[in-house]
C-alpha cells in the first residue's frame, strides 16, 4: 500500500536534508507543479475547447507551433515570472531568453523548458509532455536580470530537472540530484502523489526506440548496432517508437532498453545533423536517466558535459540502460 505523499511534502522533506537551503528552489518547484496542473487540464480536453491544431506561427527551430504549445508556453511564463526565484527563462518556443518583467524581483535560478514536447502528435491523442531544467545563475550574488550565459550551462550542473508526461495518466518525474521520483496526478484531488519512489533504470532492457526511417542516413556504427538488436544473437529486441521523446524516454526509464536519436548524414554528409535540442530536451532528459542509474551519450561524450553554444543547440543522443548504451558505444566506435 503506497504511503500518501504529496509532491509538496516531498519537496519540503527534501529541502530539510539541505541545511543551507533557503526554500527558494522548493517554492520554485511548487509553482511549476501548478503550471503543470493547468496544462494537464487543457491537454486532456483539447478537442473540446478547440485547442487542437496549429497556432499559425513557427518556433526558432522552424517547427509549426500548435495552439497547445502556445497555451503551455504562456501558462509556464505567467506562473513563473513573478515568484522572485528566476533571473530569466528559455523556451523552445522563443528565439531569445525570456526576461523577468522589471516590475518583479529576480532570483538566483534559471528555467529552461520545452512547454509541450511531441506536440506535433497531439491531434492524434499521443502522449506529450513538458520538459524542464533548472540551473543556478552564474553569479548567485547578482540581483539583476539574468543573461543568456546564465542559461547556457551543461546539464551536469543542473540543480533540478524533470518532465511531466500527459498520457493515460499525468505523471511528474523529478530529480533534485541523487535520485529520481515519480508523482502521479490524482485529478479528483488535484495533487501530484508519490507513485514511483526512487526510480532505477534496469541495467539492460529488451526494447530499442529509434526512428528507423532515418536508417539510410545514420553512421555505420549506429546502423550495425540496430541490425545487431534485430538479430537472434541479441534476442531480438522489440522496437517501440512513439515520436514524442518524453514518452519514449519515460518508457525506457521504467522498462529499460535504449532510446536513440543519432545524427543523420542527409543534407551535410560530413558533419551530419542532430535533431533534439540540448538545453530543454536532451540535457534534462539525459540528467534524469543518469540520476536513475542510466547513461546519456552523444556517441562522442556524455550529453551532460556538452555546454550549449546557443539556446537551440542540437545534439545526437543515445540514452537508457547502462549495458545497452555500452553495447551501442562498442558498435559506434567500431570495436564490434
Ligand atoms: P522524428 C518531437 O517533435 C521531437 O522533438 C521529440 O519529442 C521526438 O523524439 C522527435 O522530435 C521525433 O522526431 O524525426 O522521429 O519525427
Amino acid at each position: 500500500m503506497h504511503k500518501l505523499v504529496t509532491v509538496q511534502r516531498y519537496l519540503v522533506e527534501a529541502q530539510a536534508t539541505h541545511p543551507e537551503a533557503t526554500g527558494d528552489l522548493t517554492r520554485l518547484l511548487w509553482d511549476l507543479t501548478i503550471a503543470f496542473k493547468l496544462i494537464h487540464a487543457q491537454v486532456n480536453r483539447a478537442g473540446l475547447v478547440n485547442l487542437y491544431g496549429l497556432a499559425g506561427e513557427e518556433n526558432p527551430s522552424g517547427e509549426a507551433v500548435t495552439k497547445l504549445d502556445r497555451f503551455a508556453q504562456d501558462t509556464i511564463v505567467r506562473m513563473m515570472d513573478h515568484g522572485g526565484h528566476l533571473c530569466c527563462m528559455a523556451s523552445e518556443e522563443e528565439a531569445k531568453i525570456i526576461p523577468i518583467p522589471s516590475r518583479y524581483a529576480c532570483g538566483k535560478y534559471t528555467l529552461a523548458f520545452d512547454p509541450l514536447d511531441g506536440s506535433s502528435n497531439i491531434d492524434a491523442n499521443v502522449s506529450v509532455g513538458t520538459i524542464f531544467g533548472i540551473h543556478r545563475r552564474l553569479d548567485e550574488d547578482a540581483a539583476g536580470p539574468g543573461t543568456e550565459a546564465d542559461v547556457l550551462q551543461p546539464a551536469r550542473d543542473l540543480v533540478a530537472a524533470g518532465y511531466v508526461v500527459y498520457g493515460s495518466s499525468t505523471m511528474l518525474v523529478l530529480s533534485t540530484g541523487g535520485r529520481v521520483d515519480g508523482f502521479t496526478l490524482d485529478p479528483a484531488l488535484g495533487e501530484f502523489l508519490l507513485s514511483h519512489e526512487n526510480i532505477r533504470i534496469p541495467r539492460r532492457g529488451s526494447i530499442y526506440s529509434v526512428n528507423e526511417g532515418n536508417a539510410p542516413y545514420w553512421d555505420d556504427g549506429t546502423r550495425r548496432y540496430v541490425d545487431h538488436l534485430k538479430s537472434p544473437e541479441a534476442g531480438p529486441y522489440k522496437t517501440r517508437y512513439i515520436g514524442s521523446m518524453i514518452a519514449d524516454v519515460h518508457r525506457t526509464l521504467l522498462y529499460g532498453g535504449v532510446f536513440l536519436y543519432p545524427k543523420t548524414f542527409k543534407k551535410d554528409r560530413d558533419k551530419g545533423e542532430a535533431k533534439l535540442r540540448l538545453l530543454y530536451e536532451a540535457g534534462p532528459m539525459g540528467f534524469i536517466v543518469e540520476q536513475a542509474g542510466g547513461v546519456a551519450t552523444t556517441g562522442e561524450r556524455s550529453v551532460l558535459d556538452v555546454t550549449p553554444e546557443h539556446l537551440h543547440h542540437r545534439v545526437p543522443i543515445v540514452t537508457g540502460s547502462p549495458d545497452d548504451v555500452a553495447t551501442y558505444l562498442a558498435y559506434y566506435r567500431g570495436e564490434r
